[in-house]
């Protein structure tokens, strides 16, 4: 039986600097007692799932909210309220379908106080891991036999009917998720003939698509160090650069951070050129995946070969040119001595950076994906090594299992995101008296999630921003420090400090806040935009050099929307509280970046939303920005605009449904079929609310509540429809808690400020 462990270490190789506040994990407990009802509805979601599974692509996160329903069998359910008529739409009614939400989403809140989820949707990162794991030998020893089931069960679940893989979960088959997965499930012990034909069909997708050299520049990287691919085949990711001056634009210390801490592992790898051993796997692959025979495939041509399927983002001609250039001028020089010397210099400069991440990460690192290379990394170094074995204890952060099987997730959780979040959405119902003492386990969640400190040593040598007093975007082990997290988290906590403290609990010294708004205002850059992690440290021509074929902008970090709408909020928030403290740089602050969010608007009136789908996510943003800042319906055309926008969007059942094409192409896009989808309805609605819509014809905030209202599950849950998540343009990720979080607060605010005043 899975079960699902929060705030718990438990391994002596395990490092925490908050008593693993937020870290959740699951355990197999093979004698853990468990009701023959329990197992029945496991089953029965799993076979759902597998049934419908071309048509719902997407996991409703079952296995952990079939444990919660389980463990709070007492809670009473209002009944559900049906809307057939606007008329119906009436105060009571609103109210209990909020109440029946908020209990519902109660009984998911974890005892430390956060709300756990599953955080899937790519499908290139396990892949990773379990290709380190086979390297480094500790396969059998990380993961049990019903990991690997489960492993297996996931990528079964997600092979598309021709037969290949996608980038992420709803997404078409791609030479990269197609050559991993099928990989993937050989590494974990599937022969190349199963029985039902799902390894047959799969490598008929590679070999029909050009087979494996036609992979991306990343599946290369992978492969290489597997064995089942030769290095010649890379283009060069010299770790020397790490040496060069920071002047220099291209440097890594000025890219975006996820960009330089995979390049990073990445260059030392290369650098070394590391290959584990050659197993009889490893040569059955090489026969497998290729199309030609393994010793007659031409690795220069390689090289920039891609699948039209992968290809997102095309290397331009100078990419090739610099690259072939780096290929053949310098790589054979560094590769013998005397130039030698320098590439032996390089690795072991990229590798003290590697340790500075795992080390101030509590060995979780910044995502999924230098996670693995860094683990990789240290083993290669020495494979007795202490950091190796930290390592591989923070494993498990990263996996989550609900009816489609054990995936890898895009991060260790989203926990401080989601529960900045819910807190927002239930204070916003007017209903807090009535959840105490889940306000109040929220509050002491995200007082203990705070980043209380620096990174060590010079900051700038490691190419490191601040931290002391940001919001991370999981947990405080974790630590990387993020604008729009740290203002999600600080205007949460303002929220809850405004409740009593015999409701909610004592609030916190007050030198912490002032240390989140330093934060805030150290990321603002000089355009009023924010960016994510950083300030943007060099220049948008730097994205010709961007190899990853299937992300758009990730070279350096850009301001965005989102950051920047949040940091206006919270510093609004904060000045009402504190209106003493560096108000003068708080207020240039809010209107430069107001300025900002004004000037990047789209002249159709939208903003696109880059981390979530798409444009009611920006629009979303974009107003609530604006209206924090001070402006209005009637002061500003932006906000008139964006109303525009979004009225012109609502379909005729009265929601919004956003498909994630919209982010790939820039192309406000519906779902197919023009459903609707609970979550983009909430955000546009959020959006026409803040907007001024009410006094302008609440007609339209009628008839999208009544959508969400209709919604509703029986036990106050909401139903998951499609994947809302997304980064770097072209990958989707999950938010399993938005189908809970988002419509509460939509129909919150309605209550509150559409009902109470038509
Ligand atoms: C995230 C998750 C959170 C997200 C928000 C806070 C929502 C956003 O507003 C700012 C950007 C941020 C922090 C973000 C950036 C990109 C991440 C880290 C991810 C989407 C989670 C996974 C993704 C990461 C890059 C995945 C690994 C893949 C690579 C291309 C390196």
């Amino acid at each position: 039986m899975w079960k699902l462990k929060i705030a718990e270490g438990g391994s002596p190789w395990l490092r925490t600097i908050n008593g693993h506040v937020g870290r959740q994990f699951w355990e197999f407990d093979p004698n853990a007692a468990v009701s023959e009802g329990e197992l029945a509805s496991i089953e029965e979601a799993r076979e759902n799932f597998r049934i419908n599974r071309f048509e719902k692509k997407h996991s409703a996160d079952l296995l952990m909210r079939l444990q919660f329903a389980q463990e709070n069998t007492s809670i009473a359910v209002l009944p559900k309220i049906k809307v057939k008529e606007i008329e119906d739409l009436t105060e009571d009614n609103v109210a209990q379908t909020l109440r029946r939400a908020i209990s519902f989403y109660s009984t998911l809140q974890t005892h430390d106080g956060h709300w756990a989820g599953d955080y899937g949707g790519p499908m290139f990162l396990m892949p990773g891991l379990i290709i380190t794991l086979s390297i480094t030998g500790a396969l059998n020893a990380v993961l049990s036999k019903e990991h690997k089931l489960e492993m297996c069960r996931y990528i079964y679940n997600h092979q598309n009917p021709d037969g290949g893989w996608g980038l992420h979960i709803e997404g078409p088959s791609t030479m990269f998720g197609s050559v991993l997965n099928y990989v993937t499930l050989r590494l974990l012990g599937e022969g190349p003939n199963d029985g039902d034909g799902t390894m047959e069909k799969g490598r008929k997708w590679i070999l029909d698509h050009g087979g494996a050299t036609a992979i991306t520049s990343w599946g290369k990287m992978w492969l290489s160090v597997l064995g089942a691919y030769e290095w010649s085949g890379n283009n060069p990711l010299p770790p020397e650069i790490w040496l060069l001056p920071y002047a220099l634009p291209f440097h890594p210390g000025r890219m975006w951070c996820h960009c330089r801490m995979v390049y990073l592992p990445m260059s030392y790898l290369y650098g070394k050129r590391f290959v584990g051993p050659i197993t009889p796997t490893v040569l059955s692959l090489r026969k497998e995946i290729h199309a030609v025979p393994y010793h007659e495939i031409d690795w220069n041509l390689a090289r920039n070969q891609c699948a039209k399927e992968d290809l997102y983002y095309p290397h331009p001609l100078v990419q090739d040119i610099l690259w072939a250039s780096l290929h053949k001028g310098l790589e054979p020089i560094l590769m013998h001595w005397p130039g030698k010397k320098l590439r032996e210099k390089a690795v072991s400069v990229a590798m003290e950076h590697v340790h500075y991440e795992d080390e101030n990460t509590r060995y979780l690192c910044i995502g999924p994906v230098n996670k693995v290379l860094n683990m990789l990394c240290c083993w290669v170094e020495d494979p007795n090594s202490e950091a190796f074995k930290l390592h591989l204890s923070r494993i498990y952060d990263y996996l989550w299992i609900a009816e489609d099987g054990m995936k890898m997730q895009g991060y260790n959780g989203s926990q401080l995101w989601d529960t900045a979040f819910a807190v927002q959405a239930i204070i916003s119902t007017n209903l807090a008296e009535e959840y105490g003492p889940t306000l109040r386990k929220a509050y002491t969640f995200i007082k203990n999630s705070q980043v209380l400190d620096d990174c060590p040593g010079g900051l700038d040598s490691w190419y490191r921003h601040i931290s002391k007093g940001a919001w991370p975007f999981s947990t405080a082990d974790h630590g990387w420090p993020i604008s729009d997290c740290t203002a999600e988290g600080l205007k949460a906590y303002l929220s809850l400090s405004k409740l009593p403290s015999e409701l909610v609990g004592e609030t916190i010294d007050v030198k912490r806040l002032y240390d989140s708004v330093n934060v805030i205002l150290s990321l603002q850059n000089s355009d009023g935009g924010f960016a994510t992690y950083e300030l943007t440290r060099s220049y948008a021509w730097l994205e010709t050099i961007n190899p990853a074929e299937t992300f758009g902008d990730i070279v350096i970090d850009y301001p965005y929307v989102e950051c920047t709408s949040a940091a206006i909020q919270a510093l609004t928030a904060f000045k009402k509280l504190y209106p003493g403290h560096r108000r003068e740089e708080v207020q240039r602050c809010i209107e430069k970046a107001a300025l900002f969010i004004e000037k990047i608007q789209a002249t159709d009136g939208s903003w696109y939303g880059s981390w979530g789908v798409c444009f009611t996510y920006g629009l979303w943003f974009g107003v609530k920005g604006l209206v924090a800042s001070g402006r209005n319906f009637n002061n500003c055309s932006a906000i008139r605009k964006a109303c525009d926008f979004l009225l012109s969007k609502q379909i005729p059942s009265g929601g919004w449904g956003e498909s994630y094409l919209s982010c790939q192409n820039k192309v406000y896009s519906n779902l197919e079929g023009n459903r609707s989808h609970m979550v983009n309805t909430a955000w546009a609605m959020l959006a026409l609310i803040d907007a001024g819509q009410t006094e302008r014809d609440p007609t339209p905030l009628h008839i999208a509540a009544k959508v969400l209202i209709n919604a509703q599950f029986e036990n106050g849950d909401f139903p998951q429809e499609e994947i809302m998540g997304v980064f770097n343009k072209n990958c989707m990720i999950t938010y399993a808690a938005y189908r809970n979080i988002f419509p509460i607060w939509a129909l919150g605010e309605y209550r509150t400020r559409v009902l109470k005043t038509t």
